[in-house]
C-alpha cells in the first residue's frame, strides 16, 4: 500500500487525562485509519500513489478525488506530532514572532481559541507561517488544510467532535483548555525553522 498509518509518536495512555487513551484508540485506531485505506484505495492505479504525503497535498488541486482522504491524512498525521506528555516551549526565535505579530503570548493563544471554539462545525485551527513568512492563525473546514494553499503549517488542534466527544462530550472549549498542556513545542520550533 503506498500511504500507510504512521504509529503514534507515544503510547496510547500517555497522553492521558487531557486525551485518552480511549479517544486515541478510536480517533488514530479507526479515524485515521479508515483514512489511510480511503485514500489507498482511491489513489491506487493513479500517478498520485507514489508521491509523499506532502508533496500530494501540495499539488492535491490536480487529484479532486483524493482531496479529503490525502488532506485528512496529513492533517491527522500533523496533528499526532502536535502533541507530546513532554514539558515542551516555545524557542526565542518562535516567541519573538510570536510577540511581534500577536503582541504577546497570551494574546496568540486568545487569538487561537476564538478561531477553535469558534469554528462552525468539523475542522481545523493552526498556526502558520504565510506564503509571506508571516505568523497567522487561521480555521480550515472540513478535510481542508493550509499546507494545500501555500503555507506552512507549525501547530494544529482537531476540532472535529471525534477529537474530544470521548472525553469532553460537547464540551470543545474544555477540550481545547487540555490541549495547550499537550503542545509539542520542540516539534513546532522546527516547523517554524524549516
Ligand atoms: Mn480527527
Amino acid at each position: 500500500m503506498a500511504f500507510s498509518l504512521p504509529p503514534l509518536p507515544y503510547s496510547k495512555d500517555a497522553l492521558s487525562p487531557h486525551i485518552s487513551a480511549e479517544t486515541l484508540e478510536y480517533h488514530h485506531g479507526k479515524h485515521h485509519a479508515a483514512y489511510v485505506s480511503k485514500l489507498n484505495a482511491a489513489s491506487q492505479d493513479t500517478a498520485f500513489a507514489d508521491l509523499p504525503l506532502e508533496d500530494l497535498v501540495k499539488r492535491i488541486d490536480e487529484a479532486p478525488a483524493l482531496f479529503n482522504t490525502a488532506c485528512q491524512h496529513y492533517n491527522h498525521s500533523f496533528y499526532w506530532n502536535c502533541l507530546t506528555p513532554n514539558d515542551t516551549k516555545p524557542s526565542d526565535a518562535l516567541s519573538h514572532a510570536i510577540d511581534a505579530t500577536f503582541g504577546s503570548f497570551e494574546a496568540f493563544k486568545a487569538t487561537f481559541d476564538k478561531v477553535a471554539a469558534g469554528h462552525f462545525g468539523s475542522g481545523w485551527a493552526w498556526l502558520v507561517k504565510n506564503a509571506q513568512g508571516n505568523l497567522e492563525v487561521v480555521g480550515t473546514h472540513d478535510a481542508d488544510t493550509p499546507l494545500a494553499h501555500g503555507s506552512t503549517p507549525l501547530l494544529t488542534c482537531d476540532v472535529w467532535e471525534h477529537a474530544y466527544y470521548v472525553d469532553y462530550r460537547n464540551a470543545r472549549g474544555s477540550y481545547i483548555e487540555a490541549f495547550w498542556n499537550l503542545v509539542n513545542w520542540a516539534f513546532v520550533n522546527d516547523n517554524f525553522q524549516s
